[in-house]
């Protein structure tokens, strides 16, 4: 019995799916020249597919859980369920137009000819804002569109934007904010669920890690207080006595959203040698 898992096999999603696995203690080597390979340490079996694929391979059943984009995952509109956000391959679907456009709403793309690889996500889009525009689908190089007068916009991912740029477009309007999601097949066996469970498990506790930091700061024992009520920890802050006479050593864990912020203030109340350390895996 193996919990089958599909992941991408070559592009943007790969390598972050390759290294979230061996976090979680399963070791795969990489597939570039295979379609299946063998986890290490776990009762697991990795198939490397194109992504498109993905949601259709899990709804099937032939991989029982899988890691894919939200924009592939709606496009497709196949019946799995979604059961973690990954937290990386963040992008946007976005509309974007000439630069030399004016664009003001939505209603500017009335009769117009929009370029993508989203065909469904762009149709509901436009059937939300009640537009009715023409819809090109093409499969790649979606922003060359507009330049060459095969389209008016284009209805593209986008990530830092440069690609946009580079083409002389500008995004207008998101239709839809994606990330990697952990999806699963809507008929698992008992076995199968134990195992998504206990790799669920440690999916969590490496998420959790990595929004974390383990901090240790040296502080003088007059402004103890203060630093520990700054400091929520796990529990609470850990204070242990330095040999030198008054000072104690602090440690603690913060989220990386506070970070900065609880930072600049441990600074402000007197904290010295502030130390910042990566967490591997956090259990509560
Ligand atoms: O071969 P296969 O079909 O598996 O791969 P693919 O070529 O279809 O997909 P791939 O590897 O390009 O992307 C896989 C997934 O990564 C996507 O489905 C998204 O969920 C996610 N992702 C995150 C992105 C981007 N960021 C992204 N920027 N996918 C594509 N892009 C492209 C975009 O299409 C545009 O061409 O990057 C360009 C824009 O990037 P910026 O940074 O210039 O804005
Ligand atoms: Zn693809």
């Amino acid at each position: 019995m193996k919990l089958k898992i599909a992941i991408q096999k070559s592009g943007r999603l790969h390598d972050d799916s390759i290294q979230l696995l061996n976090d979680c203690g399963l070791k795969v080597r990489n597939g570039h020249n295979q379609l299946k390979s063998n986890a290490e340490d776990f009762p697991a079996e990795v198939y490397f597919l194109r992504d498109d694929d993905i949601p259709q391979y899990v709804e099937d059943a032939v991989a029982h859980i899988g890691i894919v984009g939200e924009n592939v995952l709606l496009e497709k509109g196949r019946a799995v369920d979604v059961i973690e956000q990954l937290g990386f391959g963040k992008c946007r679907l976005s509309v974007a137009v000439k630069k030399e456009d004016n664009y003001a709403d939505v209603s500017f793309l009335a009769g117009k000819r929009l370029a993508t690889s989203y065909p469904n996500l762009t149709q509901q889009f436009l059937n939300e804002n009640n537009i009715t525009a023409e819809i090109h689908e093409i499969s790649g190089s979606v922003e060359l569109a507009p330049g060459i007068g095969l389209a008016d916009a284009v209805c593209d991912l986008v990530s830092s934007g440069s690609t946009l740029f580079m083409n002389g477009l500008v995004e207008v309007q998101t239709v839809l904010k994606s990330q990697a999601v952990l999806v699963k097949s809507k008929a698992l066996d008992a076995d199968c669920q134990r195992l998504l469970d206990q790799l669920l498990f440690r999916i969590r506790a490496v998420k959790k890690a990595s929004n974390n930091k383990y901090v240790l700061l040296n502080a003088p024992n007059n402004s103890l207080q203060k630093i520990i009520s700054l400091l929520p920890g796990m529990k609470s802050p850990t204070v242990l006595p330095l040999a030198q006479e008054g000072w104690s050593s602090v440690h603690s864990v913060l989220s990386e959203h506070e970070f900065w912020e609880k930072i600049e203030q441990l600074k402000a109340a007197g904290a010295q040698g502030i130390l910042v350390v990566p967490i591997e895996k956090m259990i509560l």
